[in-house]
């Protein structure tokens, strides 16, 4: 087994954030992602996010490789880009 399977994910997002809409739309269909998705309507996910990432912008995910390793990643390019490699 790779260390990829010990990875878990958790998206932060809005519903009413446009570039959240397009990252969930990339996600649709990925049955082999374990993504979480975390709302930041939620108070306490808002206060996660901004502790652990450094801001409130979302989308924001959150890759915790299993091994205390936990990369907070903005920018929904980025997130698509990286679920097209994983
Ligand atoms: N370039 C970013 C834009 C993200 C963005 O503008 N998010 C807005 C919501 S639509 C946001 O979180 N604004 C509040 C903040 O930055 O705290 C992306 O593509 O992910």
């Amino acid at each position: 087994m790779g260390s990829q399977m010990s990875k878990s994910y958790s998206l932060y997002y809005s519903k009413y954030c446009f570039f959240c809409q397009k990252v969930l739309m990339n996600l649709h269909g990925r049955d082999d992602l374990n993504i979480e998705l975390r709302s930041t309507s939620d108070r306490q996910h808002a206060a996660d996010l901004m502790k652990g990432g450094g801001k409130t912008q979302v989308p924001c995910l959150r890759v915790d490789d299993g091994s205390g390793n936990v990369q907070w990643m903005y920018e929904s390019d980025d997130i698509i880009q990286y679920f097209a490699k994983h």
